[in-house]
């Protein structure tokens, strides 16, 4: 008897939260058992400077609950609205940590503006970076690697057998694009990321990084590249110059993310938090000014 033909579709679930309407993902073989955790978030109260851990506790329970077994900690880009949980959860369970290569020109640009000399810029911080076409597996799916810049300078999309995770590129049809303008964001360079994502397979189901809930409807992360195709407003009827047009007034009119700057120097560090100074206690940074003239929140 021939053996069947291995499952190729990845189970998807996503976690939701909502303190910064970020969607994480657990996405596993149902043949092997073999997981990646895709963008997780440690939580940040800004207003007492707390971390906790419940979103990541949360996928870690349900790896446990289903038995799975965690090969890869995958983060798309460096994410300016949130913390990174990569480095509790490869505390946790060992798996190797993941990025896009690109990540080095976002950690010279915002060494920078940190005024951060330590920091290390090749990279060093996650196990892989991974380039355009690069391909790996979990458990009998195979994954490759788009670039994807636009967002940032090292987003990529990550595609699991039929499913693509698009983070900050394509939101819900309803919710348009990602914001182009933070340092290092290009909105044309998204345009031409878009292109490569909306040429997959049409079947292919894309899963997005954040749903900001228009008109306050329960939030959703699933859609299709028919869907895109057909009723995103900055997709459908659009061409180049366009989108250019229209991304560029919107993010002209969006105050810089509450977290940005508290974000970053973690998150270019993999995840990590600063090391603590001599009194045991870590801190954060802050340029003053330093990223220009922005509109006030
Ligand atoms: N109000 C949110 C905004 C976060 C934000 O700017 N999100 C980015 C993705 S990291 C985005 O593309 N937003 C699109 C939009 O707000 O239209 C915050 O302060 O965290
Ligand atoms: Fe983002």
């Amino acid at each position: 008897m021939p053996s069947p033909a291995p499952l190729r579709q990845p189970r998807v679930k996503g976690f939701f939260d909502p303190r910064t309407f970020s969607v994480q993902y657990v996405v596993s073989d149902p043949a092997t058992g073999q997981c990646a955790i895709i963008d997780p978030v440690l939580d940040f109260d800004e207003k007492s400077g707390s971390v906790a851990t419940a979103n990541a506790d949360a996928l870690l329970a349900y790896v446990a609950q289903e038995r799975l077994a965690v090969a890869w900690i995958l983060d798309t880009h460096p994410h300016a609205d949130h913390f990174s949980a990569a480095q509790y959860l490869r505390e946790k369970t060992g798996a190797p940590t993941a990025i896009g290569a690109q990540v080095v020109e976002v950690q010279r640009l915002w060494q920078a503006i940190y005024h951060w000399p330590e920091l290390k810029t090749d990279g060093s911080q996650w196990h892989r970076l991974f380039a355009e076409g690069e391909r790996f597996r979990i458990g009998t799916l195979d994954a490759h690697i788009l670039f994807s810049p636009g967002h940032t300078l090292a987003s990529i999309t990550y595609v699991i057998g039929d499913a693509a995770f698009v983070h900050d590129t394509l939101f819900m049809p309803d919710s348009g694009t990602a914001r182009a303008d933070f340092p290092g964001g290009s909105a044309g360079l998204l345009w031409d990321s878009l292109q490569e994502i909306l040429a997959l397979p049409e079947e292919t189901r894309l899963f997005t990084g954040h749903d900001y809930q228009p008109g306050g409807r329960a939030p959703l992360w699933e859609s299709t590249i028919g869907d895109q195709k057909a009723r995103n407003g900055h997709i459908a009827g659009i061409d180049r110059e366009a989108f250019i047009a229209l991304r560029e007034a919107r993010d002209r009119t969006l105050p810089m993310p509450k977290l940005i700057l508290h974000a970053l120097q973690v998150n270019i560090a993999g995840g990590r938090l600063p090391e603590p100074e001599s009194n045991g206690q870590r801190y954060l940074k802050f340029p003053i000014g330093a990223l220009g003239d922005v509109r006030w929140g």
